[in-house]
């Protein structure tokens, strides 16, 4: 597969078009029809989640959030592959794979609404915590590789970044570690065409960001990363490569972010309608849609009874969680050190007298 897509050449793999037609037959991943329909329905519900939590956020419910909105079919296929005891190194845009892996909704709600403990992921094997400083997980993930190898443990790690963060020392640093150690990780660059206002083209002069590998001694790939089959095949490929060959796989996943930077972030400052209106048509969501309605495997009745499920469980489980969370004072001082530092404890007696004091007003 590699071989055949030489990121030199600007190659990219892709299974099905625009409108859901299979174009690469040879790349489409073996899957049962339940299987299939498996992964629309993991999209559907990662879009549902995510539109909702953006609601939750408008309504002054959660804090700032960043939208995963078109590219779902990235972290839903990561999700697919990775086993229970392999490791997951999140940026903060693949939910897909969190959910797959055994985050929990009420972490994710947690985290969101600004409490640490949604980033405790108890029922989630070899998760790391989402990671805001830009590409700073890449070097966590070369260094779980490197772990992996020398305990001669039968994992793989998957760490995320974007287009953005491949400017960053970090990226580099972790890809030339896992180059020259020859560690089982596959990095994934979601390409979403942005950093916040930034485009792609700002970030680098290379002709695509997978050619990058080819610096590192490492294999490269280039996939449409709006084509959940095509995701699935290089994610099969890549996992079984850096598995048995005990190696690096740098993998750049072409998409598009349909929403928002994040929930403060207005993107018609920064880009046009004719360009969004062009990614509507790759909308990975729509093309496996085309594809599965063609096969008779799905409806748009099925898909209304079935979001409006989703929401409802969505919907409780927030209430839930709203309900069940609570935000002790104290916290704010606590968490930095294990022993409170005076200043920090005179600014909590400060804080304390000043809530009396407002309190007492009321
Ligand atoms: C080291 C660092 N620098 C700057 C920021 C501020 N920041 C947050 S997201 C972002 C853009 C990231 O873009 P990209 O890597 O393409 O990921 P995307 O948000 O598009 O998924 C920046 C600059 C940060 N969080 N960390
Ligand atoms: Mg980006």
């Amino acid at each position: 597969m590699f071989d055949q897509f030489d990121p030199a050449e600007d190659k990219m793999l892709q299974v099905i078009d625009n409108n859901g037609k299979v174009i690469g037959k040879e790349w489409m991943p073996q899957l049962t029809n339940e299987e299939m329909v498996k992964l629309y329905k993991d999209m559907l519900f990662v879009r549902t989640l995510d539109f909702m939590i953006v609601s939750y956020q408008r309504q002054g419910r959660v804090y700032t959030y960043p939208p995963n909105y078109g590219q779902e079919a990235i972290g839903v296929a990561a999700g697919a592959v990775l086993r229970h005891d392999d490791w997951l190194v999140p940026a903060f845009r693949e939910m897909g794979a969190w959910l797959a892996k055994g985050v929990s909704m009420k972490e994710i709600f947690m985290f969101n609404m600004g409490f640490e403990e949604g980033l405790k992921f108890t029922d989630a094997n070899h998760v790391l915590p989402f990671s805001v400083p830009i590409a700073s997980q890449l070097l966590h993930g070369a260094g779980i590789g490197y772990a992996i190898k020398y305990q001669k443990k039968d994992e793989v790690a998957m760490a995320f970044v974007g287009d953005g963060g491949t400017s960053e020392g970090d990226f580099h640093e972790a890809l030339n570690f896992a180059g020259v150690w020859k560690v089982p990780v596959i990095f994934v660059i979601q390409n979403n065409q942005y950093a916040i206002s930034v485009p792609v083209k700002m970030q680098t002069a290379s002709i695509n960001l997978a050619i990058k590998s080819k610096a590192y001694g490492i294999k490269g790939i280039k996939v449409d990363g709006n084509d959940i089959f095509a995701m699935l095949t290089v994610f099969r490929n890549a996992h079984e490569y850096a598995r048995k060959e005990q190696q690096a796989v740098l993998i750049e996943a072409f998409t598009y972010r349909k929403g928002a930077h994040t929930t403060s972030d207005d993107p018609t400052k920064y880009r046009t309608t004719d360009e969004e209106k062009e990614w509507d048509k790759k909308d990975p969501l729509r093309r496996m849609k085309l594809f599965l309605e063609k096969n008779n495997l799905w409806s748009d009745a099925e898909e209304e009874r079935i979001t409006e499920e989703y929401k409802k469980e969505i919907d409780r489980q927030f209430l839930e969680t709203e309900q069940t969370v609570q935000y002790p004072l104290e916290d704010v001082f606590k968490y930095m050190y294990e022993e409170m530092p005076q200043d920090l404890r005179n600014q909590q007696i400060e804080h304390e007298k000043f809530l009396q004091w407002k309190n007492a007003r009321k």
